[in-house]
């Protein structure tokens, strides 16, 4: 035992951490590594983009798969079920919360910290919650470059549970292999909600809290929906299964739903276009945010703005003038790494 007062836990002070060191950590699975990781792509900027592009050739392994639905249907607790039939079954497990804005679920998400703790010590499962920080766009982003972290630390599955709300959030959700959107008796109107926005990607539909009063009702009413929808023989017709998560009741069924879709997703390379997809809407959600960012930071995006309401110059002309103005400002930096490579040549 060392003598004197213990350090305090975050006392030491901020340094970069070495990205090679960092990946070497990642990859032998250090939950302290996996962390520091997650927080250097929360951060964003160029060590996010350095730190994928280091790891980016040992993903591909992972199942990801997405839990959303309306808050407090009981995500985090089949996460947690979920989780727990994954370890039992011998294989790990990364869970990412994405912290939804509300204010209203912050009690819920306390309870989840407290449940999940209890798999705290298994370094079988590593679980984190995605801060909401800056745009939500930059959340999404996170996510998924943490999902990928996840996957090149050898976790046999990711699990991300989200909120079904904003278009960000389906972007995350649109970005797994599985989808499971989660809903819950008695409430009509989310069924409307769930048909006008996350229906089409829904691969499993969970109906939670099944012990409930109207859980029949709702079930008819989902399969009912799912039946109007178009489908062939070929397509994917997505199971609905009842869950008392609170209980793990069902959680068996909903992990051989989940290997189902596993196996259909295998057959005639549809994991392959899945996964194309995913990485051409990351591609273009990386594309738009870095034009507005070259916008933004040399072609003068503001004073464009303030200058073309003044003059009431219409918007398309507006973004005409901005993306040449991008165009002129990526020419430039090209011609000047030409300039510099050129005498280092000399
Ligand atoms: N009756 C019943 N209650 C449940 C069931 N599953 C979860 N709950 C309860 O529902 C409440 C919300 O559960 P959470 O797992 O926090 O729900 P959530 O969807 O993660 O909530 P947010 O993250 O805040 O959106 C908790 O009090 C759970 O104990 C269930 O199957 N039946
Ligand atoms: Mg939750």
């Amino acid at each position: 035992m060392s003598s004197g007062p213990p350090a305090p836990a975050r006392a030491l002070p901020r340094r970069e951490l070495d990205l090679d060191e960092l990946v070497a950590r990642l990859r032998a699975r250090q939950p302290r590594a996996i962390g520091q990781a997650i927080s250097v792509v929360e951060a964003g900027g160029a060590r996010q983009a350095e730190l994928v592009r280091r790891i980016y050739g040992a993903t591909g392994r992972a199942k990801v798969v997405g839990v959303t639905g309306p808050p407090g249907a009981g995500k985090s607790t089949l996460v947690d079920r979920l989780a727990a039939a994954i370890r039992a079954g011998g294989e790990t497990v990364g869970v990412l919360c994405v912290d939804p804005s509300s204010p209203f679920t912050g009690g819920a998400l306390l309870g989840d910290r407290i449940r999940m703790q209890e798999r705290a010590t298994d370094p079988g499962v590593f679980i984190r919650s995605m801060a909401t920080r800056g745009a939500m766009g930059g959340l999404a982003r996170a996510t998924r470059d943490a999902a990928d972290l996840l996957d090149a630390a050898g976790f046999d599955w990711v699990l991300i549970e989200t909120v079904g709300v904003g278009q960000d959030e389906v972007d995350v959700v649109r970005s797994v292999d599985s989808v499971l959107v989660v809903a819950v008796p008695g409430l009509g109107d989310d069924i409307q909600a769930i048909k006008a926005g996350i229906m089409e990607i829904a691969d499993v539909f969970v109906l939670n809290k099944a012990d409930r009063d109207g859980a029949e009702r709702t079930y008819r009413d989902l399969a009912l929906v799912l039946s109007l929808s178009d489908h062939d023989e070929s397509s994917w017709l997505p199971p609905i299964v009842r869950t008392v998560a609170a209980r793990g009741e069902g959680i068996d069924e909903l992990q051989a739903a989940i290997g189902r879709h596993a196996a259909w997703l295998d057959q005639d390379g549809r994991r392959g276009e899945r996964r194309r997809r995913q990485l051409r809407l990351r591609v273009e959600t990386i594309l738009k945010e870095r034009i507005l960012a070259v916008a933004r930071d040399e072609a003068g995006l503001d004073s464009e703005i303030a200058r073309g309401f003044a003059a009431r110059t219409d918007p398309y002309r507006l973004a005409d003038r901005l993306f040449q103005g991008v165009v002129r400002a990526e020419s430039a930096h090209a011609a000047g790494a030409e300039r510099r490579t050129g005498e280092e040549e000399a």
